[in-house]
């Protein structure tokens, strides 16, 4: 049976459980089409400011295998590009089923609040993911970081009636004490049904030894890392929300997904859906077909019928689950044997290949003695 993939936040149903983090290839309509093309479950489109805004200057991004990095300084259209009608039918065109979210980051919390009051009774917005966490703004904080900026403008959003439903994206935290403070918050406001978690791990950077300096050239080189390098911190930060957050605020997880098998990660961990960012940078839109693939493939060969049945199914550490992860490395370890002799020209193919060499050289020595001592007469003969 084809597992299912579909999920709901916030009350939404997604398709499928997997779409874009606001971010990569998410500033245009002509860019967010094709990610509702896809098997993305939703769209969502990059931060938006008030006003449009051009971002840091270039370089201002550097990407690796296992980490990216980004400063770029939150380059948009402005709101009112995000949020007509004119754009939303460029997005979604036949497919209005497809949710569209709008993600925001204003400069100051009076513009966040500005924005927000654009969007009171769009029904064509299926929610808002305002973003406390963008770590590039020069000489700005992180609001997720400061507890006193973060409760002011929870508390002025508490006051705006029928907005589409909310949720926040925040900042990787990395110690219990900052968890305990941000879920106590979190848990008293109403209004929010979903946390995104992580955004990137801010001021990372990364320096070429050859030209001596930063890879970037805007913050001084400082930037948000993300790719597979966050994925195990992404992993915990959901996995404390999922356990510290009320259980009607859904968790969705981004940090580092490349495969279906990622996503399953953060489905055990708590997360409702997932968002990829920094692979879909680098792949394009058609990493959604591909994801979504390797997790169906991925569920059915490990027995899951549901996306919404192994949310949050982690399991403690037990003695049953190391035996059978002993098992499983048994079984690897004996596999490269196996698998070696049985690839594709493996020992197989080797095999016939030597004798076939071995016999060439018999055959050349034979004739070799056969041509010099046989028929054919030497000089010396003659
Ligand atoms: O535009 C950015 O520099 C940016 C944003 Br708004 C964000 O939330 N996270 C990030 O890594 N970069």
């Amino acid at each position: 049976m084809t597992p299912d993939l579909s999920t709901t936040v916030a009350g939404i149903r997604l398709s499928t459980c997997i779409y874009n983090a606001s971010g990569p290839r998410s500033g245009s309509a002509e860019a967010l089409h094709k990610i509702a093309q896809s098997s993305a479950g939703a769209v969502l489109s990059k931060s938006a400011t008030l006003l449009a805004q051009d971002g840091n200057p270039l370089p201002r991004t550097w990407q690796h295998t296992e980490a990216s990095l980004n400063s770029e300084g939150l380059p948009n259209k402005g709101i009112d590009y995000y949020i007509s009608d004119e754009t939303i039918s460029e997005i979604l065109q036949s497919d209005s089923s497809k949710p569209y979210m709008v993600s925001l980051s204003g400069k100051t919390t009076a513009d966040n609040i500005t924005m927000l009051r654009k969007m009171v009774g769009n029904t064509k917005i299926a929610a808002i993911e305002l973003n406390l966490a963008c770590p590039n703004i020069i000489g700005k904080p992180v609001v997720g970081y400061d507890m006193e900026q973060m409760k002011d403008i929870l508390d002025q959003v508490s006051q705006i009636p029928n907005l589409p439903p909310m949720g926040i994206k925040l900042p990787p935290y990395l110690d219990s004490v900052q968890f305990q403070q941000v879920a106590t918050l979190i848990n008293q406001y109403e209004w929010i049904q979903f946390v995104v978690s992580i955004n990137t791990l801010g001021n990372a950077t990364a320096v070429s030894v050859e030209a001596g300096m930063p890879y970037i050239s805007s913050n001084d080189g400082f930037a948000g890392l993300s790719g597979p390098a966050v994925k195990y911190t992404a992993l915990a930060n959901v996995r404390k929300w999922r356990q510290m957050l009320r259980p009607n605020i859904d968790v969705v997880g981004v940090g580092g997904i490349v495969t279906g098998r990622d996503v399953l990660e953060f489905l055990l961990c708590g997360a409702a859906a997932v968002q990829v960012g920094t692979q879909h940078w680098s792949e394009g839109p058609k990493c959604f077909d591909r994801i979504v693939q390797e997790l169906s493939d991925c569920m059915k060969e490990l027995g899951h019928e549901s996306v919404t049945s192994l949310v949050g199914t982690l399991q403690p550490w037990n003695k049953a689950g190391a035996a059978k992860l002993r098992a499983l490395t048994k079984n690897l370890n004996e596999t490269p044997v196996k698998s070696s002799s049985s690839s594709a020209g493996g020992k197989e193919g080797f095999y016939p290949a030597l004798s076939a060499v071995l016999l060439l050289i018999v055959f050349m020595l034979v004739y070799d003695k056969f041509t010099t001592n046989g028929t054919v007469p030497t000089s010396r003969e003659l």
